[in-house]
C-alpha cells in the first residue's frame, strides 16, 4: 500500500498544475473516458447518432458535443447498466440511499477504488489532517460512500481511525472520552446532535478532544460552520461529493476555507442554468455538472447533479490552481417555488441563525391547502429562552418571521417548539417535508 501513502506531503503536483497543463491532462483523459464509454450501451447509441468518436475530442471544448446524463438515466439503465467493465472486474458497489425515489448504485474497479482514496486523503491533508491523527468516522459504514470513502482515505494519509459509523450517539461520546480522537468526520447535522448528546451526558462538547472535523454530505450554511466550531472547539472543513461521480472526494477546503477545491485532474467541472443548460460566469450560481475523467467501472459524462453552486478560477491563496466550489445553496430539486418566489432550504436556515435564541435545529412544511402554497418553519427554541410566556413567544415568532421575508423574500408561518422535539439525525438531517404531492 505504500506507494498510496501521502504522508505529510501537502500538494500533489496535479493540484498545482498551471491551466494549459491541467486542460491537456483533462483532453487527453476525456478522450479515454469516451473510448471506455463505447463499452456503454447507453453513451455508445448517443455516439454512434451524433457521430463522437475519441479522436473527435481534441480540446476542452469538444466536452460540449457530449451529452448530459441525469438521475433518470441511472434509474433506466438501473442497477448497473452503466457499467462499462465486465461484472468480473468490479470490486465493490456503493449506493445512493435512494431518498428521492428509486436507489441507484455505482460501481468500482480497484483502480477506481485506489484513485478514489488518493482523492479523499488530498482534501483531508488540504484541511489539516496528518499521519499523526486520530479520527473518529461517524459515517454510516454501507451502501452510502461517506464510511468507506473517507475511511480509506484517513488510512492513505496514514492516521489512525476509529471506525465508530453512525447512531448510538452516546457510545460516539464514551468512545471521544476514552480514545481521544483529535478529528471527526461525519454530516454537519450528526456533530450538533454528537454535542446536543453529550451536554445531556453532562460532557461539555468543548472539552472532548476534538479539534479537527471533516463534514460534509449535506447542506449547511457558514452560520452553521460558526455554531459547531463554537460548540465543540474545533475547525470545522467542509466536503463535497456525489455517488454517481465517486462519493466524497470531488472538492474539498484547504486551510484558507474560501470555497472547495474541485479535483479537476478528475473530474470537470461546468456550471450552467438549469433551465437552458447554457454555462454561465464565474460567481454566478448554477447547477453543477461533472465529467469523471478517470473512472473505469462507470464513466460518467455530463452528470447533472442538481446541486446550486458557484465557481471561482482563481488561484488560492494555498498554492492550489484547482477552481473552487461556494457552499451549496441548495439542491434544483429541492428549490421551493412559494407563490413564484424561488428559494432554498439554505435561505431559511440563514435567517434563522440571525435570531437569538432559536436552536438550529428546524423543519420545513409546505402545504398547498386550496390554491396557494403555505410555508409552516417549525424551529425549536433554546430551553434558555422557551417560555409558557404568550406575549414573550408571540414576539419571537414575529421577529422570526420578519427575518424569513428580509432573507427569502416569502411570508411563513412560524411554529415555536420545545427544545429536543424535532427529530434528530445520524446521517443527513431532513430539512423539508413538501406535502404538495407530485410536482408540476
Ligand atoms: O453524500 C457523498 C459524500 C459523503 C460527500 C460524505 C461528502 C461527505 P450521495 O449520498 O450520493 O453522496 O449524496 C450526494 O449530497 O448531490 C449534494 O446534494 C449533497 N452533498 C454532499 N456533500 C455536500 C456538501 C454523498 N458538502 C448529494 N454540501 C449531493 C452540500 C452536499 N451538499
Amino acid at each position: 500500500m505504500s506507494e498510496f501513502v501521502v504522508d505529510n506531503k501537502i500538494l500533489d503536483q496535479e493540484e498545482t498544475l498551471s491551466r494549459t497543463a491541467l486542460e491537456e491532462l483533462q483532453v487527453g483523459r476525456l478522450r479515454e473516458t469516451v473510448a471506455r464509454a463505447m463499452n456503454v450501451p447507453f453513451y455508445k447509441a448517443i455516439f454512434e447518432r451524433d457521430g463522437i468518436t475519441p479522436d473527435s475530442i481534441s480540446t476542452i471544448q469538444d466536452l460540449q458535443r457530449l451529452p448530459f446524463t441525469t438521475k433518470a438515466d441511472m434509474r433506466d439503465n438501473y442497477p448497473l447498466g452503466l457499467s462499462a467493465v465486465p461484472r468480473s472486474e468490479l470490486a465493490r458497489i456503493h449506493g445512493s440511499s435512494g431518498t428521492t425515489g428509486m436507489p441507484t448504485f455505482v460501481g468500482y474497479t480497484h483502480d477506481d477504488l485506489n484513485m478514489w482514496r488518493r482523492l479523499c486523503a488530498r482534501f483531508l491533508v488540504a484541511g489539516g489532517l496528518r499521519a499523526v491523527h486520530t479520527v473518529q468516522v461517524s459515517f454510516g459504514y454501507g451502501l452510502f460512500t461517506g464510511g468507506f470513502g473517507l475511511h480509506y482515505g484517513i488510512e492513505t494519509v496514514g492516521a489512525a481511525i476509529i471506525p465508530a459509523a453512525s447512531g448510538n450517539t452516546m457510545r460516539q461520546i464514551n468512545l471521544m472520552r476514552d480514545l481521544q480522537p483529535d478529528a471527526l468526520i461525519c454530516t454537519p447535522s450528526y456533530a450538533l446532535n454528537i454535542a446536543e448528546v453529550a451536554r445531556s451526558m453532562d460532557v461539555d462538547p468543548r472539552t472532548l478532544p476534538l479539534r479537527l472535523a471533516f463534514f460534509g454530505g449535506e447542506m449547511w450554511t457558514e452560520d452553521m460552520r460558526q455554531q459547531i466550531e463554537a460548540e465543540m472547539d474545533l475547525l470545522a472543513f467542509n466536503n463535497y461529493g456525489l455517488s454517481e461521480i465517486i462519493g466524497p472526494g470531488v472538492s474539498g477546503e484547504c486551510a484558507a476555507r474560501d470555497g472547495m477545491h474541485i479535483q479537476e485532474d478528475h473530474f470537470l467541472v461546468e456550471c450552467v442554468d438549469p433551465d437552458t443548460l447554457e454555462p454561465v460566469n464565474d460567481y454566478e450560481y448554477g447547477e453543477l455538472v461533472f465529467t469523471a475523467l478517470t473512472r473505469q467501472a462507470m464513466p460518467m459524462i455530463r452528470y447533472r447533479t442538481r446541486d446550486i453552486a458557484a465557481l471561482d478560477s482563481c488561484p488560492c491563496a494555498c498554492g492550489r490552481t484547482t477552481k473552487r466550489m461556494t457552499r451549496v445553496v441548495g439542491r434544483s430539486d429541492d428549490m421551493l417555488i412559494i407563490r413564484g418566489v424561488n428559494v432554498f432550504p439554505s435561505q431559511i436556515e440563514e435567517a434563522l441563525f440571525q435570531v437569538e435564541g432559536t436552536a438550529p435545529h428546524y423543519l420545513i412544511e409546505v402545504e398547498r391547502p386550496a390554491t396557494l402554497d403555505q410555508v409552516t418553519v417549525k424551529v425549536e427554541v433554546r430551553p434558555e429562552v422557551f417560555s409558557d410566556k404568550m406575549r414573550d413567544m408571540q414576539q419571537m415568532r414575529d421577529r422570526i418571521a420578519r427575518k424569513i421575508q428580509t432573507v427569502a423574500g416569502i411570508q411563513a408561518r412560524v411554529e415555536l417548539v420545545a427544545p429536543k422535539t424535532l427529530e434528530r439525525s445520524d446521517g443527513k438531517a431532513v430539512r423539508v417535508v413538501d406535502r404538495r404531492g407530485p410536482k408540476g
